[in-house]
This record gives structure tokens, sequence and C-alpha cells, in this order.
């Protein structure tokens, strides 16, 4: 059985386990041994401890993986010429589609008009981060101090730190080419490490929604219905409708076989709902399994899973709607382009993390000029959508990655369009 079936067939056991195990935890009829033992040995126990290590395990990976695959593809990009068109274009594709994404957000909010007829659940304090002004986010993105930097996980530093050091690489004769070879084999064994953590993937999968669902249960859905499947609605029509139109009109590639080899990374993006944690998977599979040369994909994806969250946007653009309507607030023409800037912008620098849309969301209700507090009404069920929407994000991310490869003819067709290129076979 491949990797990716067998994780799938994860995902499916875990949804199972976690459900079933929410009804024993509140059927009546059930004994208090038997529900402190599935609480506090099983979700609480082995589960959310192999589950927070899988997590820990990708993430270990992140910083290193970001730093020596950006040097790699710096260094190759040879003269700037090539770097500034292919940041120009991904910069811009990224702004653009995200724009797009929060824009379906909103037209389809006001035309299902999740929150109409809601009653308020009550209003639970929301404490709004400080938007930083925008010049100090600018200053932040270059580091004073690059160890620093990796310590704290500081993505955007760390990119602009790494480009530069690749691009010096290139520029600095005899030394640089030997120092281009060492990265070029750091690469090739941290992907091996990528390789091997994936094989554990499945059983961290697995726990995390086991653990997920135990907690969640049906019933909160049920009371959020019509916002959970308006996101989500939305979410699959930017996934499979937007992206799919860029593919065939633009990379001139399936979409179908897009689809097939994002699997894996939708399994890990939903399972860990933090497109940081998927960064290695998403950069293996664009390279290996896409076809997408390292100069292009070292760039785009570890940029992408910072900056690029069209899934985040989406959720952002339903709940705002969603919160006008219960506290039966209208929003005018002004409200939503201030709504679709704000988003636009306030996943740039956010770290990929889960629940980072919920604090940005933040920032977009205020600047909106409504009740903060809204954001109670929907934390019960985001950590779902969060999973969903981490899933769209990522899909963003390669898919920039293959349409900016294409153009700039940094990119395999044939390992692109062979269903099982790179796929690990048991
Ligand atoms: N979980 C975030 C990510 O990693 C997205 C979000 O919180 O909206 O992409």
């Amino acid at each position: 059985m491949t990797l990716t079936n067998r994780i799938l067939l994860a995902m499916v056991a875990g949804i199972a386990t976690g459900s079933v195990l929410n009804l024993l935890l509140h059927a009546p009829g059930v004994g208090e041994a038997v529900k402190t033992f599935a609480d506090a040995y099983l979700v609480n126990g082995i589960f959310d401890v192999v589950g927070r290590i899988f997590v820990a395990s990708l993430k270990l990976l992140v910083v290193p993986l970001v730093l020596v695959s950006l040097i790699c593809g710096a260094s190759s990009l040879g003269d700037s010429a090539r770097m500034g068109p292919i940041a120009l274009k991904t910069l811009g594709f990224y702004l653009v589609t995200t724009a797009i994404a929060i824009s379906l957000a909103l037209f389809f909010a006001v035309l299902v008009s999740p929150g109409s007829g809601v009653e308020m659940a009550g209003s639970a304090s929301f404490q709004a981060r400080e938007a930083p002004p925008l010049a100090d986010v600018l200053v932040d993105i270059f580091p004073s101090n690059p160890v620093q930097a990796m310590a704290e996980g500081k993505m955007l530093q760390i990119i602009v730190f790494a480009l530069l050091f690749g691009y010096a690489i290139s520029h600095a004769g005899e030394p640089g080419r030997r120092l281009a070879s060492f990265f070029r084999d750091m690469d090739a064994v941290i992907m091996k490490m990528v390789e091997i953590l994936m094989a554990l993937a499945p059983y961290g999968v697995y726990t995390l929604l086991s653990k997920l669902f135990a907690n969640l249960g049906i019933s909160a859905i049920l009371d959020l219905a019509a916002y959970v499947f308006t996101v989500i609605g939305v979410l699959l029509l930017h996934a499979l409708g937007v992206y799919s139109l860029l593919l065939k009109g633009l990379a001139r590639v399936s979409p179908a076989m897009m689809i097939r080899k994002m699997r894996p990374i939708w399994a890990f993006a939903f399972s860990t709902a933090s497109s940081g944690a998927t960064l290695p998977i998403t950069l293996r599979t664009v390279e290996k399994r896409m076809g997408v040369h390292n100069s292009v994909a070292g760039f785009t994806v570890p940029l992408g899973a910072t900056i690029n969250m069209d899934g985040t946007a989406i959720m952002q653009g339903v709940a705002t709607v969603f919160i006008a309507q219960v506290y039966g607030v209208d929003l005018t023409m002004g409200n939503y382009i201030t709504v679709i800037l704000t988003a636009t912008l306030a996943s740039i620098g956010t770290a990929a993390v889960p629940g980072v849309g919920l604090i940005t969301l933040a920032l977009v209700l205020e600047q909106a000029g409504l009740p903060v507090e809204g954001i109670a009404l929907i934390i019960g069920v985001d950590r779902l959508l969060d999973m969903v929407r981490t899933a769209v994000n990522v899909t963003g991310d390669a898919t920039v990655a293959v349409i900016v490869g294409k153009s700039e003819k940094q990119f395999n067709q044939e390992v692109f369009d062979d269903p099982l290129a790179d796929q690990h076979d048991d």
C-alpha cells in the first residue's frame, strides 16, 4: 500500500475513532470509570502525546529546510535577472489569488446569509492584537541577527537572509562554488529526513484526528451548520475551481493530475492545521512529484507558506459577514473593500501555525468596525475549518509554484505527468 493511501486510511480511522469516543464520553449510560479512562489515557493521553510529537518532528525540519533550499535556489539562479521576475510573478499571484479568495467569500456569504436568524450565543471577550504599523512590518522582515531569526523561527527574516546568502554564493567565484556544492548535499540529506518522517505520518495523522473529533463532536458543527458549510463551500470552489482554471489556463497542466499529487499534502495540512508543519512535505512534493525546479520551488513554497493564505482569507470573509449579520450590522461597500484589503495584507507576516487565522480575524473585524467579541460565536468550530483552510493555503502555494516554474522554464513536464513520480511503494 502506498504511503498516500496509508495516510488517507489513517485519516478515516482517526475521524471514526474520535467520533466514537465523543459519543462514549457523552453517553448517559456509560460508567464514569470508562469515561475517565477514555479521556485521561486515550484522548488526552496517548493521542495527545503522539500527535504533538508528530507535529514537533515536522516543525523540526522547517528552519533548516527553508534555509538550505532557499540558499540552493538563490545560488542556482545565478544572476539576479532571473530572481527578479520569479519574485515579482510569485508575489503578484499570491496577492491576486488571495484577493479573489476573499471576494468570493464575501459574495457567497452575502448570498447565503449564514448569520441571519442566528441567536447570539453570548459573547466572550477576545483581545484583539494591536496591528503593527506597516513600516514596522517591513523593517522587521530584515534580520539584524540571522541566528536569532532561526532560533525564533521568523520565516520572513530567514527567507531574506537565505536569498542574500545564496545570491552572494553565486557571485563568489571558487569559494562560492564549493559552498553551493555543500548546500546541495545538505538539501539532499534534509529531503531524506523528510522522507523518513513521512513514513511515520499515518500514526501522527491518526492520533491528531482521533483527539480532535473526540473533543469536537458532531453537535458543535450542526449548531453553526450554515456558517461551516458556507466556508467549506467557498474553500472547495477556490481550491478546485479557481486554481484549476489558473493551472489549465496559465500552466497548461492537468488539474486532475495536480489534485492527485496534492493528496499527501492535503492529508498533512488537514491533520496538522499548519502550513508551516506541512512545508517539508509541500516542498518535497512540488519538486519531486510536480517537477518544479528547486530554483523556483525553493523560493515560492517557503514564502507562500508564510504569506499566502487564501483559505484563511476565505474564512475571514465569511466570518465577517456572519458576525455582522448576527449583530445586525449592515456592511457598506467601503466595509467590504476594507475587509478585502485588511485580510489580504493581514496574512503577510503571520506565522503559518494552527489558529493564526482567528487572530488576524480580530484585526479584520476591528478595521471593519465590527464587534471583535463576535469571534466567540465561531471559535467552537474553528479548528475543523482551520484544517480545511490550511489545505487550501498549501494548495495555493503549490499552484503558484507550478505556474511560475512553467513560465520560467524551471519545470519538468514529464515528472508532472507521471502519476507515480517519486511515489513510495512499500
Ligand atoms: N493554520 C493556518 C496555516 O497554517 C491557517 C489559519 O490559521 O487560518 O495556514
